[in-house]
């Protein structure tokens, strides 16, 4: 028996983990006591790592299509097929023959930092899909707008705040997004032990809710109109108060006037709130001596989710809480670049490009994944014939996973680099499965730029890995080579590439490290065994804290780089060097939001929810995660099962523009009245998977009910949350 650290992959807290190995199979997890970030927390999840570690469902080789069926193949011969493949299609048709989908699950791996970025600029594709346009792009978009940096997100000072205003998270079972936070809900706890207030927006009385010190029960897809209010009620009772924020911000009045009309009383029917209650929400948050504000999924994934999450920073900037401790502040991860001098940007353009079929917009070079099926399936030139998921199900994720089910079942090409053989790589001509997690180094190369506290740390793989067995990031460098005609050559050739590009640029600015340096002998120092390894280590000592790998590996439990501090106007990169706080794309949406005002819809609508013991479609194999009675229930509220006829266990018929479903009703008053709420990432029932755990309690996929039309215009994200649907009784 051994023991050894790593940190878990499975949600953004990035929670330190002493893995207990009996030889190389991982026995137990715990809390790393002494990890400086999460000091000893762990949720069921993590505790679950050896299960998920070992799944024996988890692909042990390649897999590659002959004569229709996916057959067990070596290495050589999956990057073979893939090269032999993918060139001629491009050669043909493009490069936007060539799809990329990219998933959740590469915000949880070092592969899936490293090289997509590297896969995309080899392809040069513009067919880019990823999970963020079903979940955060509206804050990639209004962090560009107004900061010109759409990775610039300011992150709510959990440990120090006096007061929270949270809409659409339930971090007490999501254990949190975009706010890196190991133990959310003890800090919850204690921002409420030490006097501060929590107030939580939210159409289900959640976990998170009854921690609250105030629930606003909204009605689903309405946040937009109640913040605006908030912004509203600030300037109508002159509340609104930057203090030294306003030299670095422009625009006040101009937001003043945009938001005239958006009285409490104008929102109060459509949002069901009392004006009121839409008043105290806004006086509490402009008295307290320190706020945040914090929107996540229930204020993105919804009609007006890019104007929900400007307003967010709005009421952070008008109250003065944008990058002041106790407010909400841009962290800085130490392998973000060195810090350069403020002044003027590039600022952040929308739509340099569209979808070939209904014409999207493109946001951060990407196009909705709800338009992923109407590429392939559309004719003409232009259509994607191939295509390449990485850490990606969205068959289940998705709108309309039947519809993407037959698109890539109809495609010359699919590549798939993924554990599982699932709803959606069960169309791939080729899958490369990554190893374990216990066989991969780790860093959150994504995580650290959006944490609570900033702080650095490494974990080197926990078992060696088998022979059998790629790495991911060497996966993901031999798929770069043979997509771009370089198949054959020595993965790390992949590295070497990325790091003389990146040294070029890096010697050459002034405010850099290695400002003047020779690149090669730069190169020539870095440390590490591998070459993500050496990238890693670049990155550190190109970054603002003067690190290396070296100090990293010295530093097991991680090295604490202090609490978040001030930092404008240096991460600002737009055209005037200032917050633009009403930038044009906004101003052109707001009308979208007007015509809402005065409105009251009536009739049923749908939102999600997350279970502590779920991660989106994938963790429903590991059986002491998929136990207990059934999770894929639908949530009714009592007054509307009564009107309607539905009783608790029986079964209903669930119907929206995408289709219907036969589902379980659960009814409660943790919904409220109007509203219903069903899980995503069930629907484990197709063919040719091989998740035996899974396929025993298959549940239904929610996404069946959209069709994928129902989209934010400005980010292209799914309205995933309060879309209408009706409900029957089933006999
Ligand atoms: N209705 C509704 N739909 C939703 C949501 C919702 O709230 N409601 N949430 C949305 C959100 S926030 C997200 S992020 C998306 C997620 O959408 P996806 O990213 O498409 O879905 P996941 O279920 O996370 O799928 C992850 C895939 O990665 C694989 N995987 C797991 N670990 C690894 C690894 O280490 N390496 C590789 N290469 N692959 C791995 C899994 O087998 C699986 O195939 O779903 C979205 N869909
Ligand atoms: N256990 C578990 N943890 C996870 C995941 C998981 O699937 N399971 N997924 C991970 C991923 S990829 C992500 S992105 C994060 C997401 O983490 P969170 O953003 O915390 O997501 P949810 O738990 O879905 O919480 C969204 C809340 O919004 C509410 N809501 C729905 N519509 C509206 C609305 O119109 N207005 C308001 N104000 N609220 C609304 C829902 O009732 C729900 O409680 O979780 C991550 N962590
Ligand atoms: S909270 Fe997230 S990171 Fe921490 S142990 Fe649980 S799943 Fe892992
Ligand atoms: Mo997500």
């Amino acid at each position: 028996m051994s023991t050894a650290l790593r940190i878990c992959p499975l949600c953004e807290a990035t929670c330190g983990l002493t893995l207990t190995l009996d030889g190389d199979r991982v026995t137990g997890a715990r809390g790393d006591r002494d990890d400086v970030f999460s000091q000893g927390f762990i949720c069921p999840k993590g505790a679950s790592f050896g299960e998920v570690d070992a799944d024996p469902d988890r692909l042990a080789g390649p897999l590659v299509r002959k004569d229709g069926t996916l057959q067990e193949a070596t290495w050589e011969e999956a990057f073979d097929t893939v090269a032999a493949r993918i060139r001629p299609l491009i050669e043909e048709h493009g490069p936007d023959a060539v799809a990329v989908v990219l998933g959740n699950p590469n915000v949880h791996t070092m592969a899936g930092a490293l090289y997509p970025p590297l896969l995309i600029g080899a392809l040069r594709t513009r067919n880019l899909f990823t999970a963020s346009t079903l979940d955060q792009m509206p804050k990639h978009v209004s962090s560009g707008l107004l900061f010109g940096d759409p990775f610039a997100i300011p992150v709510p000072d959990l440990d120090r705040t006096d007061h929270l205003l949270m809409l659409g998270a339930n971090p007490l079972e999501s254990n949190g997004s975009l706010c890196t936070a190991p133990d959310f809900p003890g800090k919850l706890k204690a921002l409420r032990r030490r006097g501060g207030t929590l107030t939580v927006v939210d159409p289900r009385r959640t976990r998170t809710a009854r921690l609250a010190d105030r629930h606003v029960a909204i009605r689903p897809g309405t946040d937009a109109l109640f913040l605006a209010a908030l912004v509203h009620t600030l300037f109508a009772e002159d509340l609104a108060d930057p203090g030294p924020l306003a030299e670095h911000v422009l625009g006040v009045e101009d937001v003043r006037e945009a938001v005239r009309e958006f009285t409490p009383e104008a929102v109060a029917d459509a949002c069901d709130l009392d004006a009121a209650t839409i008043r105290t929400v806004a006086r509490e948050l402009a008295a307290a001596p320190t706020a945040a504000v914090y929107g996540r999924m229930g204020s993105s994934t919804v009609a007006y989710g890019t104007l929900a999450n400007w307003l967010v920073d709005v009421l952070n900037i008008l109250t003065g809480n944008l990058d002041r401790p106790g407010g909400a502040l841009f962290p800085l991860s130490a392998t973000a670049p060195a810090p350069r001098p403020a002044g003027p940007g590039k600022g952040f353009t929308l739509g340099r490009w569209s979808s070939r079929v209904s014409g999207h917009p493109e946001a951060k070079g990407e196009l909705p994944m709800a338009a992923l099926a109407e590429e392939i399936q559309t004719g003409g030139e232009g259509r994607v014939r191939a295509v390449i998921t990485l850490a990606s199900n969205p068959v289940l994720s998705a709108p309309d996973g039947l519809r993407l089910d037959r698109a890539l079942g109809s495609l010359d090409l699919m590549v798939a680099v993924d554990p599982y053989l699932n709803e959606t790589t069960r169309h791939a001509d080729v899958v490369l499965p990554p190893p374990p997690p216990s066989r991969s180094a780790h860093f959150d190369f994504s995580f650290n730029g959006l944490a609570v506290r900033n702080q650095v740390r490494f974990t080197p793989a926990a078992v060696p890995l088998e022979e059998a067995r790629m790495d991911e990031c060497e996966i993901h460098a031999r798929l770069i080579l043979a997509v771009s005609g370089m198949h054959g050559a020595p993965p790390s050739a992949v590295d070497d590439l990325a790091i003389d590009t990146t040294l070029a640029k890096a010697v050459a600015q002034e405010h850099s490290p290695v400002h003047g340096a020779d690149p090669k002998a730069v190169a020539a120092r870095l440390s590490g065994a591998t070459g993500p390894l050496r990238r890693l280590d670049m990155m550190l000592r190109l970054g603002p804290y003067d690190l290396t790998l070296d100090d990293l590996l010295r530093a097991p439990h991680g090295i604490d780089l202090g609490p978040l501090e001030p930092r404008l106007p240096g991460p600002l990169k737009t055209r005037s060097g200032r917050v633009e706080l009403l930038p044009a794309p906004i101003a052109d949406d707001l009308p979208r939001l007007r015509a809402a005002l005065g409105t009251a819809p009536g009739g049923l609508v749908l939102v999600g929810r997350r279970h502590l013991r779920s991660n989106n479609s994938w963790l429903h194999n590991a059986p002491s995660l998929n136990s207990g009675s059934n999770r894929c229930t639908l949530q009714v509220h009592p007054a509307d099962a009564d009107r309607l006829g539905l009783a608790d266990g029986k079964p209903a018929r669930i119907a929206a523009e995408g289709g219907a479903l036969e589902v379980e009703v659960e009814v409660t008053d943790a919904v409220r009245s109007g509203v219903v709420s069903l899980p995503h990432g069930w629907g484990h029932d197709r063919p040719g998977t091989r998740l035996a755990v899974a396929a025993a309690r298959p549940g239904v996929n929610v996404n069946q009910l959209l069709d994928g039309s129902r989209l934010d215009p400005l980010s292209g994200t799914a309205v995933l949350n309060g879309f209408p649907v009706e409900l029957t009784p089933l006999p």
